[in-house]
């Protein structure tokens, strides 16, 4: 039986084009003949058309053989493309500049968080001073935050710190329905720690998340980070006692470590409830260097770290007897003094998520 015209047209088409597929000499050209013949206006797509003006007993051979056409010039494409990526890997191989024992390129990292990179320091400073690091729950009760603190309910500091209230709940430990909130200062973790180490010295530091419920600015957040420090020791004659030097003498090893020189700095009277006497300790605003920005209010000192010698009440509270025992403590606003470390203008970029704040920096400028 004599193959009917159109085979032979087929045939011719499919022996040109793996022709041109085998003789490509680049991708550019590979990449031509594929379009010119499978694109949608491609020869080989053409030939599909074709059969409408065929009876219908010769269509089913007719679109056997465009199939298989197709397939054939697929195939041959590809196998010119792979040979190409063969014969470039092999001329890569063969290149003697080529060493393939380097290490590749860096793959991107990011970088510490301003926040956590000061926090790392500052923990640093206290563990050689002999201090452990604590951590306590950002969920607290209301005695931690407040009542422990010789703070009761109808003290008129609670207005000091207004608070993000939580629906009354049991505490882990059984206590049926005491109020809880988000604690508003890391003061909370105190009385806590006072009876974690019962009757014995405690040097410790806890940082963390502190929350409360006021209006945003560039130097107030509903959410920054706060460290609490605390130190307690037998009073004399039994022990060393526990004074106001101490105190200073560790505020100002911390803020030398963090900004790497001595930092100028004012002590005010301050009154918490549960230290007497009770300071605040403010340092020449490093923004603006005390000429008055927006950050220190104007003022050229920035409000960082209040402090004092520990309340007797609030030794009571933590069980320890104050004609016995002495102590101090200091609530430093972390997020400010990150602000000052690094000359950032407003508090909300902290907690902003802008990713800069993790990107990578150049090594060496890191701080
Ligand atoms: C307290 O939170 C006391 N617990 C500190 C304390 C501890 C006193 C131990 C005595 C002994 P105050 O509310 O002033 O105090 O906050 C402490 C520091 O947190 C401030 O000096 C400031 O640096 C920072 N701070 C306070 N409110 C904000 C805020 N909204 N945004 C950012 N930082 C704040």
């Amino acid at each position: 039986m004599t193959p009917p015209p159109w085979k032979a047209e087929i045939d011719a088409l499919v022996v040109e084009l793996l022709a041109a597929a085998a003789a490509a000499p680049d991708a550019a050209a590979l990449r031509a003949i594929e379009v010119d013949a499978l694109g949608k206006k491609g020869s080989v797509t053409a030939l599909s058309k074709g059969i409408a003006a065929l009876p219908a007993e010769a269509r089913r051979d007719y679109g056997a053989a465009v199939t298989a056409a197709r397939a054939s010039v697929e195939a041959a494409l590809a196998a010119r493309g792979e040979g190409m990526r063969a014969d470039r890997l092999a001329a890569e191989l063969a290149d003697r500049s080529f060493d393939e024992t380097l290490p590749g390129a860096p793959a991107p990292s990011g970088a510490v968080h301003p926040l956590a990179l000061v926090q790392a320091q500052l923990e640093d400073v206290f563990r050689s001073m002999g201090f452990s690091v604590l951590d306590y729950p950002e969920v607290d009760s209301e005695y931690s935050n407040f009542e422990a603190l010789n703070i009761p309910s109808w003290h008129p500091a609670r207005d000091m710190q207004d608070t993000f209230w939580l629906e009354p709940f049991a505490d882990a430990d059984g206590a049926p329905g005491r109020a809880h909130l988000l604690r508003t200062h890391t003061s909370a973790g105190q009385v806590r720690t006072m009876h974690r180490f019962p009757n014995q010295p405690i040097r410790a530091v806890f940082p963390g998340r502190v929350f409360r419920y006021e209006a945003v600015d560039a130097s107030h957040e509903h959410t920054f980070h706060q460290v609490e420090g605390l130190m307690i020791d037998r009073a004399p004659p039994e022990g060393p006692g526990v004074s106001v030097g101490h105190l200073l003498f560790a505020m100002r090893t911390l803020l030398e470590a963090v900004f790497g020189e001595a930092v100028e700095v004012r002590l005010r009277p301050g009154y918490f409830p549960f230290v007497e006497p009770g300071f605040e300790l403010d340092i020449r605003c490093r923004v603006c260097r005390g000429a008055g920005c927006q950050v220190c209010k104007y003022s050229g000192w920035l409000e960082l770290l209040p402090c004092g010698l520990i309340h007797p009440n609030v030794l009571r509270m933590g069980g320890f007897d104050p004609a016995r025992w002495q102590g101090w403590a200091f609530g430093l606003g972390l997020s400010r003094l990150v602000m000052m470390r690094h000359q950032i203008r407003d508090i909300r970029l902290l907690l902003g998520g802008d990713a800069r704040f993790v990107a990578p920096v150049a090594a060496g400028s890191a701080g």
